[in-house]
């Protein structure tokens, strides 16, 4: 058994020392780009300082046969980008089992890795293939002379995983966060949907029949396909000290439900999402930023609970040192995106 001393020593002779907090960077949206198609790539520039997190996408949604054009079309755009200081460069390698992994870990490590902040890695299983990537990339770090270490995103997409997500979340030091994949696992727990994310009209409650009339017209609703998932993922986060994402949410057109599932998992503690479109980026800067009304909210409650402890009515509503510590952590999420975003600074201002 590993001893917890060992777990911030380096994996390899001359790699960076783990750290021991993952920075709250804010990650709001991970915007996808493909780096093998040419008019998405020509758009990566203009998107600096727009948004959180640009990722090169290396997996699936790239053709097999433009895969080693997407890895050089990273490398080559890492190198000609300068990210500035408010957004971060990811990339999504290939699959562990894929014939292409090997190759993307050590060309981005060797030749971009100082320009890299996280690599996320998808259909993780468990705690070993973290362990793995962990290794590896001390190595490549070790050679590649890099002085910090790049962190670690694992998607949730299959069954197992899911199942292992407490053990994935504290397997390394360098584990960063976890995004849902709603898609892939869907497909690999054997769920009857068709789509990427969101809900599905057939899963619902209906009212019961009044006095008895099942013929007669009763209120459904819909029901959230993902409120198990999201839940037990924001937990190991958590518990770990590491962030929680939505994924993807595929119907680009439906903006209203895409909203929606956002919102969904930012009130459930997720920090961001993953965008797809460029019509997705506001979506989750406007959700994943806590509102101006919570934030003004939340400065009433602090004021008025005074040293923190003890009870006080606002409005009508008790307030207590737990209803303060929630108002406190939309406060310190509100200070970390002032910080970086002077429009919301000007906002939560107010
Ligand atoms: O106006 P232009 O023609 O110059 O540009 C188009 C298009 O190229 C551009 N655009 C993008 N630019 C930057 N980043 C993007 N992600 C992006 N997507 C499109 O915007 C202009 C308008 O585009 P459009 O509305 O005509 O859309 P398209 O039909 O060109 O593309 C739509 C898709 C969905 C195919 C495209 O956005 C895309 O490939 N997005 C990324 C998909 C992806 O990364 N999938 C993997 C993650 S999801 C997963 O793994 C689970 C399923
Ligand atoms: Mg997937």
């Amino acid at each position: 058994m590993r001893s917890a001393k060992d777990f911030f020593k380096p994996l390899a002779v001359g790699a960076p020392a783990p750290i021991s907090e993952v920075p709250a960077r804010p990650s709001r949206m991970i915007h996808f780009f493909d780096p093998s198609n040419e008019k998405m790539a020509a758009k990566v520039p203009g998107l600096v300082g727009t948004v959180d997190v640009l990722l090169g996408n290396l997996e699936d949604a790239v053709k097999a046969d433009r895969k080693e054009a997407a890895r050089s079309g990273l490398v080559a755009i890492a190198r000609a980008t300068d990210f500035g200081e408010h957004t971060q460069l990811w990339t999504r390698v290939n699959s562990l089992d894929s014939p292409w992994v090997l190759d993307d870990l050590t060309t981005l490590v060797t030749e971009i890795g100082d320009k890299l902040d996280v690599i996320m890695v998808p259909k993780v299983q468990g705690a070993e293939d973290i362990h793995y990537v962990d290794r590896l990339l001390a190595q490549l770090e070790a050679r590649a002379g890099l002085t910090r270490p790049i962190l670690v995103h694992a998607i949730l997409e299959t069954a197992r995983g899911m199942a292992s997500v407490e053990e994935i979340a504290g397997a390394s030091p360098r584990m960063q966060g976890i995004s849902l994949g709603p898609a892939d696992l869907a497909a690999d727990r054997r769920m009857k949907t068709t789509r990427v994310g969101g809900g599905h009209p057939g899963y619902l409650v209906r009212q019961d029949p009044v006095g008895g009339d099942v013929t007669a017209d009763r209120t459904i609703h819909q029901q959230d396909l993902w409120h198990y998932t999201i839940a037990r993922m924001v937990d190991a986060c958590a518990m770990h000290g590491i962030f929680p994402y939505y994924g993807p949410f595929g119907d680009i057109k439906d903006v209203v439900a895409c909203e929606d599932q956002f919102r969904n998992a930012f009130l459930l503690g997720c920090v961001g999402a993953w965008s797809l479109h460029p019509v997705q980026i506001d979506i989750a800067k406007r959700v994943f930023s806590p509102s101006v009304e919570d934030v003004a909210h939340a400065r009433r409650v602090k004021e008025a609970m005074g040293d923190g402890t003890g009870a006080v009515m606002l409005d009508g509503k008790m307030e207590d040192d737990a209803s303060l510590k929630q108002c406190l952590v939309i406060l310190e999420l509100a200070d970390r995106l002032s910080a970086t975003d002077p429009e919301l600074k000007q906002l939560y201002a107010a």
